[in-house]
């Protein structure tokens, strides 16, 4: 008779074979067979406080290491719980799995154990979310969902596990293992097109190309480097709710203004661009569009309609490098226009090297990065994680860094401790600082303990202003002065509940006593939290 084996083995089989030894969990009933399949499969279960910090986990390895990363949860609750997480995942087209345990074939329709339609939950979060159906099937669909977590415009997959497949067992010999070989391609873009594109750019007064999330890690940067050199044309990549305000990008509202063309480069046309449409570009803006998805060339066609010179379905990362390859022999146009974006982009207000606070016993925000700004610089691997409101906003203006993770076009606050614990998986040596605010520490504030447990030190630095600040801005613009109200907090000791659980803290009230503390947190070796008490300021505006 030939060898048989469980359903549970063959999963986590499936995803070592694959490469996915990180798995970023939350134990429950109906995963528990997948717990002890990891011992044989060599899997290193990462066992988190909350579901969604597991899927931020997963996100933040898909995004640092363009490697699909793996969350593992239980059913019903747990599924629900992670859920969420995945539209940050998903407006952030990063690579990611998530499989949940699920409530067994048997009991379905009768009132089972956490019984939930789990798949309908997750799919408008997803590329793809299913449930399996046979223990046969189980290689096939991990295999499955994890190729097409990477294929074309990355983003997140689903797939339930009924607990009785996990149980089931089947044929050694019968199991079709995934090999990981890719099979679903996005074309290139044709020479012929990227010469048509080149020879628009080259017309074009001022002509800006906009990446998406999808190139902004450090290798689509460094491509986008490189096609900004070659087409002598600013490369900007939009990847925050925030869009067009982001304070990265400095007075880039004022260079969008000016443009003549704008080449979307497997970036999304929508809210963050302001569909291109005025009073934020000129209304006669013309518009090329290459994208992998079939959909979203016809939606900017429909949305710029006479305005859109060119859309072409290809993959993005591949088109950037034909048209570098194709613009490099020759000179496409002079450097004038892309020198004076950059100076758009990349300049910063004289006022902001000696901005100060007028408050005793808390800093401006800009205090804050001025001194945290040589510790970011000082290793080019240094990962940076911004999230929350106006305070890390403040900090995207002034920490110019190639490897950095964003809360991204979601717009969702409190993934920034679990995507450090993933910074720091990823990175073993270089400093990961996370920037965030004292409202969004709260999410995720637990997984202090998991840092501390998993060995893995990092500095977050929270600005603290006893406040809601991003919220109460909106009261204060759209409402005034006197209906600012609900907002506040308390200036809690985030830094105690730190050092509670297990890492290190540090209160700052003067400016003088950041830098100290920031090397002591650095030098500790433990997961730190530098609690700054700071005024409650808006985030910056850069303007012409
Ligand atoms: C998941 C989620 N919930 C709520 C919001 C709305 N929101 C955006 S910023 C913000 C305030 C953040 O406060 P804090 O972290 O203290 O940063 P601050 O603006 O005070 O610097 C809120 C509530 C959101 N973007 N995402
Ligand atoms: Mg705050």
């Amino acid at each position: 008779m030939s060898q048989s084996l469980r359903g549970a083995d063959i999963v986590a089989g499936s995803l070592a074979r694959l490469g996915c030894k990180k798995i970023f969990t939350l134990s429950g009933n109906h995963i528990m067979s997948i717990f002890d399949a990891a011992l044989d499969a060599g899997l290193d279960l990462v066992h988190v406080r909350h579901e969604a910090a597991a899927v931020h986990m997963a996100d933040a390895w898909g995004r640092l290491t363009g490697a699909p990363g793996v969350a593992l949860v239980t059913g019903g609750p747990g599924h629900a719980n992670a859920v969420g997480a995945l539209f940050t995942a998903l407006a952030a087209e990063s690579p990611m799995v998530l499989l949940s345990g699920h409530a067994a074939t048997w009991e379905l329709g009768r009132g089972g154990f956490q019984e939930m339609r789990q798949a309908d939950m997750a799919a408008p979060v997803t590329k793809a979310a299913w449930t399996s159906t046979s223990a046969d099937a189980l290689a096939r669909d991990v295999g499955e969902a994890l190729h097409m977590a990477t294929a074309g415009r990355p983003g997140p997959v689903h797939v339930s596990f009924p607990s009785d497949l996990l149980d089931a067992r089947v044929a050694a010999d019968a199991v079709a293992w995934p090999n990981g070989q890719d099979r679903i391609f996005a074309p290139a873009l044709p020479d012929t097109i990227a010469d048509a594109v080149l020879e628009d750019i080259s017309g074009a007064a001022r002509p800006l190309i906009v990446a998406g999330p999808m190139l902004s890690n450090v290798s689509g940067r460094a491509l986008l480097e490189q096609l900004e050199a070659a087409t002598s044309t600013p490369c900007v990549v939009v990847e925050i709710a925030r869009g067009m305000a982001d304070a990265t990008l400095g007075a880039f509202a004022d260079l969008a203004a000016r443009v003549d063309l704008v080449v979307l480069l497997g970036k999304a046309l929508d809210f963050t661009l302001q569909w291109t449409k005025s009073p934020a570009f000129d209304p006669d803006v013309r518009v090329i569009a290459i994208d992998p998805e079939a959909a979203l060339v016809e939606r900017a066609a429909r949305e710029t309609g006479a305005r859109l010179a060119l859309g072409c379905i290809a993959d993005a990362r591949s088109a950037a490098a034909t048209l570098i390859a194709r613009a490099t022999p020759r000179k496409i146009r002079d450097d004038a226009w892309r020198r004076e974006a950059r100076a758009l982009l990349d300049g910063r207000p004289a006022a902001w090297q000696t901005l100060a606070s007028q408050t005793a016993h808390k800093l401006h925000p800009a205090e804050v990065f001025r001194t945290l700004r040589p510790y970011v610089e000082r290793d080019p691997d240094t990962v940076l994680i911004c999230d929350g409101g106006e305070f890390a906003q403040w900090g995207q203006a002034m920490l110019p860094v190639r490897r950095r993770l964003v809360n991204g076009v979601a717009g969702a606050i409190g993934a920034s401790l679990p995507f450090a614990l993933t910074a720091r998986m990823v990175e073993a040596r270089a400093p990961v600082f996370a920037v965030l605010g004292d409202g969004t520490i709260g999410f995720h504030l637990a997984e202090f303990e998991t840092a501390v447990r998993r060995n893995l030190p990092f500095v977050c630095m929270v600005g603290n202003d006893a406040r809601w600040n991003a919220e109460s801005q909106i009261q204060l613009r759209e409402y005034g002065a006197n209906r600012q109200h609900g907002c506040d907090l308390l200036p809690a000791r985030y830094d105690q509940v730190a050092a509670a659980l297990g890492g290190h803290g540090e209160l700052v009230e003067r400016a003088a006593d950041l830098a100290p503390a920031i090397a002591r947190a650095l030098a500790s070796g433990k997961p730190a939290c530098v609690n700054v008490m700071i005024e409650s300021i808006a985030a910056p505006s850069i303007r012409l």
